[in-house]
């Protein structure tokens, strides 16, 4: 099992897409084992994001994503990183594949919705920036369903 790190951004939520994203993660049949909402400091964003931190789109990518709520969430499953970012899509909403989220409501570069981990060390990385050690152990009795076994 993986965990990995999703955030809808600021735009997601100013456009009232919470409810739509976050069902797309929970029908697909991961688990949730972490949820919260809050606006980001500028701080906790610096750091999300310091691997752009010389990009020329660095500076208005932080404005943005402290310019409002997020809603963090932890979703686990097997290959959990790789199936976020096939529900995710591509960067750019207007290349993005129709079925994923960005392909389906986006049109942009940098308002995009969604922030998905890319790989096991960044998985880590982010969920311990963003929940630290508060992630909960649960068993979901679903999983018998989800997963032949
Ligand atoms: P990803 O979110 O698909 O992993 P990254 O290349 O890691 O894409 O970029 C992180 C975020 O930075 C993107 O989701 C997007 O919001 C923003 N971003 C990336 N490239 C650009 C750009 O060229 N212009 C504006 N924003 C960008
Ligand atoms: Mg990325």
């Amino acid at each position: 099992m993986q965990t990995t790190y999703v955030m809808i951004k600021p735009d997601g939520v100013q456009r009232g897409l919470i409810g739509e994203i976050i069902g797309r993660f929970e029908r697909k049949g991961l688990q949730l084992v972490g949820m919260k909402s809050i606006i980001p400091s500028e701080e906790i964003a610096r750091e999300h994001y310091a691997v752009h931190s010389e990009r020329p789109f660095f500076p208005g990518l932080i404005k943005f994503v402290t310019s409002g709520p997020v809603v963090c969430m932890a979703w686990r499953g097997v290959e959990a990183i790789k199936v976020a970012r096939n529900l995710i899509g591509s960067t750019n909403g207007r290349e993005a594949a129709p079925g994923t989220i960005r392909g389906d409501f986006g049109m942009d570069m940098g308002f995009n919705m969604i922030h998905g981990s890319d790989a096991p060390e960044t998985a880590e990385f982010e969920l311990n920036l963003w929940f630290g050690d508060s992630l909960m152990e649960w068993n979901q009795d679903s999983i018998n369903w989800v997963y032949e076994g």
